[in-house]
């Protein structure tokens, strides 16, 4: 395609049934020894994602890189081209535990897809363009999560990433090299003129007000700790009430404390306790400890500080009147993220090209994005969940709306790839 061609706006439509193909056979590795889909970061079920997907990458003609930590990338660059800076397109393929098939793997699957698209249309972009699939997106086997690309951006030192204990006791740089990526190109080696990430919002606002495309302009702060709280096991029925000194108790008063906090705030602080151990875990023992982790988030920094500061105070008070000794360990510490409004805008415009509904929106959850943020001109694109389930395998987006993204993701990757 000659550059006149290229000045008018052209209109592409990526390979629908390639892309959905794909979604649904990343979709079907992984399977954990339960049936279920478990791609937790550096496992083998990870590894059964990353060949899939590095073979798709050469199948189309890229050359295919992982850095030192882990993060798989596939090039597409010209000798026309290669003196530019790249755009790059992508998001994560590890999953969490039972997880749905399109967190993550579209944006990345849609990547794959543009550059194949433009391919086959004799189209060659101004700059090169890379799809990145980054390490430990999810962060339930390594702290913290968006840690590849976190990495990637200067934000944690790749010796202390790959230092890092699972909750399994594993090392993540031994489990990369036992899965055999462990790279060796240092993270940050292509500084990417823009970045755009395409994911599922989900949440439930588009599927509810019926939008197709999502211009993501902004990204909640994330604040992550394990709590531990110390009280005394003793005998479950010859303890009188007011002798207990209950942990587990005093775990449940910090889950209704969040809830309380959350239904009393600015409507917009969510909080999970996900995970929770008693010791010493025994149907007729009173727990004498309990760990269990904290996700709080807010998109305002104040008000994120707020609520951490709101439950440091609480924890004090239930060590007085639970007679407890309580820690609490900081996990992981996001701010809120603000994305390019150039980029944010060209989505926009994109939709409206296409004549797809379309609306601004806040990735309630944590991205490579928002990592990405931090190095480069940065912005995402959200398709529909269906009833806003997703960390679940009834997590599902329509095949039109998987259409729908990964066009507009198309015709966003032709102006940044031409764009000065
Ligand atoms: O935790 C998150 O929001 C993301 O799914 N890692
Ligand atoms: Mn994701
Ligand atoms: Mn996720």
């Amino acid at each position: 395609m000659n550059s006149e061609e290229k000045g008018k706006k052209i209109m592409l439509t990526m390979n629908q049934e390639r892309l959905l193909g794909r979604i649904r056979a990343l979709g079907a590795t992984g399977k954990d020894g339960e049936g279920r889909r478990t791609r937790l970061a550096a496992s083998d079920e990870d590894r059964q994602g990353r060949d899939l997907v590095a073979g798709w990458m050469r199948d189309a003609g890229l050359e295919v890189v992982v850095d030192r930590i882990g993060n798989l990338f596939g090039i597409w660059k010209t000798p026309d081209n290669e003196a530019e800076a790249p755009l790059m397109l992508g998001s994560h393929i590890d999953t969490v535990i039972d997880a749905g098939q399109y967190d993550g793997c579209y944006g990345v699957l849609a990547g794959i897809e543009v550059i194949e698209t433009l391919k086959e249309a004799g189209y060659t972009p101004a700059r090169p363009i890379v799809i990145g699939a980054f390490t430990n997106e999810e962060g339930v086997r390594y702290a913290p999560d968006m840690m590849g690309s976190l990495v990637y951006a200067g934000g944690l030192s790749v010796e202390e990433a790959l230092a890092s204990v699972g909750t399994d006791g594993t090392i993540l740089g031994e489990e990369l090299k036992r899965i055999g990526y462990e790279g060796t190109v240092e993270p940050g080696f292509i500084r990417p003129a823009a970045f755009v990430e395409l994911h599922i919002e989900q949440g439930p606002i588009m599927d509810a007000e019926k939008v197709s495309i999502g211009a993501v302009e902004n990204l909640q702060g994330i604040s992550w700790q394990r709590i531990t709280i110390e009280g005394a096991a003793n005998h479950a029925g010859t303890t009188p009430t007011a002798m207990r000194i209950d942990a587990g108790l005093a775990a449940a008063k910090v889950i209704t404390f969040l809830r309380d906090r959350c239904d009393h705030s600015d409507g917009r602080t969510v909080a999970t306790v996900g995970c929770m151990e008693f010791e010493p875990n025994a149907v007729n023992v009173i727990p004498s400890r309990a760990v269990f982790t904290v996700d709080v988030r807010n998109p305002d920094e104040e008000k994120l500080k707020e609520e951490e500061e709101a439950l440091a105070v609480y924890l004090k008070q239930l060590e007085e009147t639970d007679r407890v000794k309580i820690s609490a360990e900081r996990m992981v510490r996001f701010s809120p993220v603000l994305f390019d409004e150039n980029i944010v805008r060209m989505v926009a415009h994109a939709a409206e090209n296409r004549g797809l509904s379309w609306r601004r929106m806040t990735s309630g959850a944590g991205q490579d994005a928002q990592m990405m943020a931090r190095i480069c001109p940065t912005a995402m694109i959200f398709v529909p969940s269906v009833n806003g389930i997703s960390h679940n395998p009834e997590e599902y987006t329509s095949d039109q709306d998987l259409a729908a993204g990964a066009n507009v993701l198309l015709d966003v990757a032709i102006e940044l790839s031409e764009a000065r």
